[in-house]
């Protein structure tokens, strides 16, 4: 029966139950409405910006060298047989431009007018297809189609007008030879600078190659991979991002490969900013700290890197993690483990070259570190069902440090160990307090490195921003 007091009963509780419900909706409208992440590109998007582009950097690759004739900046790239190191105990060949695979990053502004020379040094024909530019047939690239394929021997000259921006590519329309790695980056800068503008703009390429112990030769019609690789190279080799904390970071992610890649970065929530296709309305832009980059795509993102610290950013595809895992390699136990690593190295030492053998060498083997392996397992593992998964792969391997090839002032500081853990398609986010940042930069630019790709900060004012933002 209701009467008065049951009545006012129900509408207190009626109320309470409203009351109770607007501070969950407020806040979950201010949560979503300010992450840090978005406090702060909303702060950064307050600052002024420069009124240029910085240029971006492509570690490990570089940028192509332009003249000019009149108004054309004219590139030139030569399409050839190269050899490179992509991890501390291996060098393999690939195809590639200028030396180099993945070809270097070409960097012009909206506006200009653009040649690109491309000279066939291989055995066999090929052609450059320019990823995602609106211009006309006769450059696209296309053998058969838009042009005659480019004999052994012989050039072809591609003129553009660029009036697009963003993160574009360019690669050989002949597939295998893309798997070679024929493909580079072109970066088509803004008239009018982006907003937040990119205190550091970086240019990343992910691929893989299927390498079987002892070759040097990548198998390119192979679908299993076991060298996964960011700008060419496999960790513990990428040299990493260095970012002085603080800074507005923008990272232009590539993938013309075979496989998908799903890149996670640590300890930051980023902003997709960027398609291949150009930049993305601020209004459009998705956070995340996982972007699927598939292939033939490009996704930018962009983030302040608030969080000190030596940050991973990675594939998050668990074989993506690897290096030369391999079906052929053959079965592994770590029951007699130090015995079992020398005898591998044996066998790797096979058909590789003196300084190869060298780099070998030089990784971490004394009995300390193979004893400290040892000790991380169980002594029942062998009757674990399962095991070994990461004692053998992901997880405890060599210490790498002492390699020559990560005797590089960007790793300067890095927790002694680090490398045991890292391997493949990983590199480091190092976002460094103002006084590391100096210190780490101040050893970069001593090591007066031929066309480093890091050139472009050492000219940075060193007491620039060293509170806002962070
Ligand atoms: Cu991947």
């Amino acid at each position: 029966m209701s009467n008065r007091r049951t009545f006012l009963q129900r509408a207190v509780g009626l109320g309470a139950g409203l009351f109770a419900a607007q501070p969950l909706l407020a806040s979950a409208t201010d949560n979503h409405r300010d992450t840090a992440s978005a406090e702060l590109i909303k702060r950064a998007n307050r600052r002024p910006t420069p009124g240029f582009n910085r240029p971006t950097i492509t570690v490990d690759v570089g940028d192509a060298p332009y003249t000019m004739d009149g108004d054309t900046k004219v590139f030139r790239l030569t399409a050839q047989v190269i050899r490179r190191q992509i991890a501390p105990n291996k060098t393999i060949t690939l195809w590639g431009y200028n030396g180099s695979a993945p070809g270097p990053t070409i960097q012009v502004n909206q506006g200009d007018h653009v040649r690109v020379i491309v000279r066939n040094e291989l055995p066999e024909p090929t052609s450059v297809h320019w990823h995602g530019f609106e211009d006309t047939i006769g450059f696209d690239g296309m053998p058969g189609i838009s042009q005659e394929p480019i004999l052994p021997g012989e050039s072809f000259t591609y003129e553009f007008h660029i009036h697009q921006t963003g993160t574009y590519f360019y690669h050989s329309h002949m597939a295998m030879q893309e798997m070679a790695g024929m493909l580079g980056a072109f970066i088509m800068h803004p008239r009018v600078p982006y907003h937040p503008s990119a205190d550091k703009d970086f240019v990343l390429h992910f691929q893989e190659y299927a390498v079987l112990p002892n070759n040097i030769v990548p198998d390119t019609m192979k679908m299993e991979f076991n060298w996964l690789t960011i700008n060419g190279r496999s960790g513990p080799a990428i040299t990493p991002l260095i970012i002085r904390q603080g800074d507005y970071v923008r990272i232009r992610m590539i993938n013309l490969g075979m496989d998908h890649h799903p890149i996670h970065i640590h300890g930051h929530t980023f902003y997709v900013t960027g398609t291949e296709g150009g930049r993305i309305p601020e209004s459009a832009w998705w956070p995340g700290n996982t972007v699927l980059v598939g292939v033939a795509q490009a996704r930018d993102v962009e983030f302040v890197a608030n969080n000190p610290g030596d940050w991973m950013l990675h594939c998050h595809l668990p074989h993506h993690m690897m290096n030369q895992m391999a079906q052929q390699a053959g079965p592994m136990t770590r029951r007699d483990f130090p015995s079992y690593m020398q005898r591998g190295m044996r066998q790797n030492m096979m058909g590789l070259s003196p300084l190869q053998k060298q780099n070998m060498m030089a990784m971490d083997m004394s009995p300390t570190v193979l004893h400290r392996q040892v000790q991380e397992i169980a002594p029942n593992a062998n009757d674990v069902p399962g095991f070994p998964q990461d004692a053998y792969m992901e997880g405890p391997m060599m210490d790498m440090e002492r390699d020559p090839m990560l005797q590089m002032p960007e790793l300067y500081g890095m927790r002694p160990g680090w490398s045991r853990y890292f391997q493949g398609m990983m590199t480091l986010m190092r976002v460094l307090p103002p006084e590391q940042y100096n210190e780490v930069v101040e050893r970069m630019r001593r090591a007066n490195r031929a066309n480093d790709p890091y050139a472009p900060i050492f000219g940075e004012d060193a007491s620039r921003r060293t509170t806002e933002g962070a």
